[in-house]
């Protein structure tokens, strides 16, 4: 039988060492040492040469990280956006073409359109909630598409099984940034992507603390081409920050369960205010790819956003109203966050990018956290009033 999810967070990538010598650790040391003495010049101890090129912290997350996913592979960046660059870096060259979804992570769509441009990457946008639209943008240049399901922050969805045929018929990589999810409610690998890429700063490390991003994959060629860059780029995740990401992806699961159970709560409370224009949550039955959404995952995640009426200013009075919400940039934290995209987190998104795709200035993202249920509606209510 397969070992269950929870089981490999908790146990995969950590098995305690019994050899001559060892101790028998059940949490794996942060092993800060950046270099690693041989007996002889030409044998490395246990493959270990310098930190940048690997290190037994950062090991035992990796493996932990493509166990969660059902991976063979995975790797550590120092953050989402290193993990980004160095998959770009890695499978792309100059004169090559991204089709990426129309609502990205601001950050993402910053590397695409004003950083990787000057590197000869063009880019086109498209709405991926319709596949044909992918389809339709594929040029004789296209190499990737790039998509998140459900995005930031609009949470549409993206039928990620019709857009892998396409990447497939095309020749094209599919890559998918599950970070909304986790591998805890969707596994994108199963639905067909070549590449899946975390901000590990999210859900997975979960507790606010830790800057990450990771790469897991199937694919021997991209793996091996990822790997040279993660070590010859080297923006690789620290030792103390690969040991608070193996310690809270332990609990992944029971997090992602909460974390939903209150983005739901707070959904459905929404919706019945008539302060509230709209609600977006892939949980709800009338989001508009709620079917899409539940054929391929196993839950909704902990993020949704809703339009206030009013102005910029009454969204900003909003959220200082608001007790257990901190307002901040980020998400998947065990603390709940709200932030406002078009002023936070999208800012770097041109205004008229923003408002054609529906990115207002009263559209709030609520990131959820796992405190008790009734006090997150008790706080919204209040402010409400
Ligand atoms: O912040 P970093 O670890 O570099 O990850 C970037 C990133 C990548 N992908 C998605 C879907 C993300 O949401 C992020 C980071 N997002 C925020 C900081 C935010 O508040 O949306």
């Amino acid at each position: 039988m397969a070992i269950g999810f929870s089981t490999r967070a908790i146990h995969n990538g950590e098995e305690p060492d019994f050899r001559a010598g060892a101790s028998g650790d059940v949490a794996v040391p942060i092993h800060l040492s950046t270099t690693f003495a041989r007996l002889k010049a030409g044998s490395p101890t246990a493959g270990y040469e310098y930190t940048r090129s690997l290190n037994p912290t950062r090991k035992a997350l990796e493996e932990k990280l493509a166990s969660l996913d059902g991976a063979k592979y995975g790797l550590a960046f120092s953050s989402g956006l290193a993990a980004a660059s160095t998959i770009i870096i890695s499978l792309l060259k100059a004169g090559d073409h991204v089709i990426g979804f129309d609502d990205l992570y601001g950050g993402t769509r910053r590397l695409l359109s004003n950083v990787f441009v000057n590197f000869n990457i063009s880019v086109s946008y498209v709405d991926a909630t319709v596949p044909e639209n992918i389809e339709k943008a594929v040029k004789p240049e296209s190499k990737l598409i790039w998509i998140e399901s459900p995005t930031n922050p609009l949470l549409k969805i993206a039928d990620i099984r019709a857009i892998a045929k396409i990447a497939k018929k095309h020749g094209l990589i599919l890559v998918v940034d599950n970070t909304f999810l986790s591998p805890y409610f969707q596994k994108p690998l199963d639905l067909g992507a070549d590449v899946v890429v975390y901000s590990t700063t999210k859900y997975i490390g979960g507790h606010s603390d830790a800057l990450g991003g990771s790469v897991v994959l199937n694919n021997e060629e991209y793996y091996k081409k990822i790997a040279y860059n993660q070590n010859a780029v080297g923006a690789v995740l620290s030792p103390f920050d690969s040991y608070l990401t193996l310690r809270g992806a332990k609990t992944l699961a029971v997090r992602m369960e909460q974390h939903q159970k209150n983005a739901l709560a707070l959904a459905e409370f929404l919706q019945k205010s008539p302060k509230i224009k709209r609600v977006l949550y892939p949980g709800l039955k009338n989001h508009p790819h709620h079917d899409i959404a539940a054929s391929q995952t196993t839950g909704f995640g902990g993020v949704l956003s809703f339009e206030l009426e009013g102005t910029l200013a009454d969204a900003e009075n909003f959220l200082s109203k608001l007790k257990l919400f901190s307002t901040a940039e980020s998400l998947g934290g065990v603390e709940s966050l709200a932030e406002i995209p078009a002023i936070m987190t999208h800012a770097s998104v041109p205004k008229e990018v923003r408002e054609k795709n529906g990115i207002s200035d009263t559209l709030i993202r609520i990131s959820a956290g796992i405190e008790n249920t009734e006090d997150l509606i008790e706080d919204f209510r209040k402010a409400l009033e």
